[in-house]
């Protein structure tokens, strides 16, 4: 297949340290460093990023070193690929290799405006909301706090050591698919800051900014068929940190930067006021069909997003979910055509070179079910309208639960021995009574909202008596 490769368009030796990402995993290498390097193209500037990862992929850092930094990039799309080579980082980080300070002395270090994060969900260390202060990481790190291991404690830690030498604050710019995620990353910085030290807290409260974001692209864990045609790009070396993903991206950003910000507008994100409609549109059109199809099509044994729109019952259903039981929840964007933004991402769900795993989606639901489905269930109930694939998708994770805990198997999902073990003991109503009664992920109002139990029993004998499919059908047809 034929394909250039667009170099950067400027000299990576005038880039500085001044952002640090931490998380530096597929989704961040195809989109916030795209972002930079197309900004750094049109508007120029030092805005160099060191790559950090706080646990696995040592490896990987360690190749981009050798590397000198430089990593592919694919969009693939039908039969197109456009390859990016990406010059954007100029230096790395794994504090189990290189030492906490040195990781802490980088956030310290005068050049340093941003800490861009993709830690997904899990690695917030929140419930409901605020700082699990039971969390065991964030218990360890507030045993010792000079030695932190998840990423709030490295952040706290950091700023600590920053404002003891006198430098202005920055921005912490949170970038997981989480509402409000700027204002529950400063929530957690700040309470986990409260725990050590009252005035800390107040120098972060008054210097560092947590503005909120929506980010969109879908990037899949790299599978054999992307590591060839990265080979074969990179005239046929490996790239470890090369990535395949799909042509669309889109950033939303509060515009709220504590010093200078990198020229992330000029290269194609929108800066604005609030960030949350978006955030909420996403959320719940885009994340929330994944998670649809991660639980319906896995049982279904569908195992790409592709193949689950090659279906016409789950293309139709997807559709339909986000019309009919999404969308009637969502505020209106002036200048959003949400029925365009429901086909396009119809479309790119059925990009057939992506390959996009529904269990690689699956993977920790617990985390992802409130924002993608339980709010906009709760609006629905309140406003009295129909949510019967908004019951599936939730009936479908206990199912989902339910098969692996009788296979023997663990979920990956931080909440898998808890979920498994409600699962192993129960089935039918004592099972979906015990898993919506997991506060950390249903609301207390929502379980006891009139009609939440009895849909959710409904879908889930549906699904217990006719199969995933089957069930999806009856709905639709309906
Ligand atoms: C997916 C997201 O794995 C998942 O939970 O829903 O990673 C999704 O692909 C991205 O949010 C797309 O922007």
């Amino acid at each position: 297949m034929h394909h250039t490769i667009i170099r950067p368009g400027f000299d990576p030796a005038t880039l500085r340290p001044r952002i640090l990402h931490i998380g530096f995993g597929a989704f961040a290498r195809a989109h916030l460093m795209v972002y930079l390097q197309e900004g750094l193209n049109a508007a120029g500037g030092d805005f160099g990023v060191v790559a950090c990862r706080l646990n696995s992929g040592v490896e990987e850092l360690t190749a981009l070193d050798a590397a000198g930094h430089r990593y592919l990039v694919a969009e693939v799309d039908g039969g197109t690929v456009t390859a990016r080579e990406l010059g954007v980082v100029i230096g790395t980080c794994h504090p189990g290799r290189d030492g906490i300070d040195a990781l802490l002395d980088l956030i310290a270090s005068e050049p340093m405006s941003v800490i861009s994060l993709t830690i997904t969900e899990k690695g917030y260390c929140c419930r409901n909301g605020s700082l699990d202060l039971d969390h065991a990481g964030i218990r360890a790190d507030l045993e010792n706090p000079q030695s932190p291991k998840t990423a709030i404690g490295v952040i706290v830690a950091g700023l600590e050591r920053r404002r003891g030498n006198a430098l202005s604050g920055l921005t912490v710019l949170s970038c997981d698919n989480q509402p409000d995620n700027g204002k529950l990353t400063r929530a957690a910085v700040l309470a986990f800051a409260h725990q050590r030290d009252g005035k800390l807290a107040d120098w972060i409260d008054a210097n560092v900014t947590f503005p909120g974001t929506m980010v969109d692209r879908v990037v899949p864990a790299l599978d054999s068929e992307g590591v060839q045609l990265l080979k074969d790009i990179n005239g046929g070396k490996d790239d470890p940190n090369g990535i395949v993903c799909e042509p669309f991206r889109q950033w939303v950003i509060e515009d709220d930067f504590a010093s200078a910000r990198p020229p992330y507008a000029e290269g194609g994100a929108m800066l604005t006021g609030d960030v949350h409609p978006f955030e909420t549109m996403k959320l719940r059109m885009l994340n929330g069909s994944h998670t649809f199809l991660a639980m319906l099509g896995t049982l279904s044994g569908l195992e790409t997003v592709d193949a689950c729109m090659a279906d016409t019952v789950f293309r139709k259903a997807t559709l339909r979910l986000m019309l009919t039981e999404q969308r009637p929840t969502l505020p209106e964007i002036d200048g959003v055509d949400i029925e365009g933004y429901a086909e396009d991402l119809i479309t790119r769900f059925a990009n057939p070179k992506l390959k996009h795993r529904t269990r690689q989606i699956a993977s920790d639901t617990s985390q992802k079910l409130p924002q993608r489905l339980l709010s906009a269930i709760a609006d629905n109930l309140d406003a009295g309208r129909p949510w019967p694939l908004q019951a599936l998708a939730v009936a479908g994770w206990m199912r989902f639960v339910k098969e692996a805990a009788d296979a023997g198997e663990k979920l990956a999902d931080p909440l898998s021995a808890d979920l498994i073990a409600i699962a192993e003991k129960q089935d039918g109503e004592s099972l979906i009574d015990a898993l919506s009664g997991v506060e950390t992920i249903f609301p207390a109002d929502l379980r006891d909202a009139p009609g939440f139990r009895a849909g959710i029993i409904e879908a889930y004998n549906a699904i217990a008596e006719n199969g995933a499919r089957k069930a999806v059908e009856a709905v639709i047809e309906a």
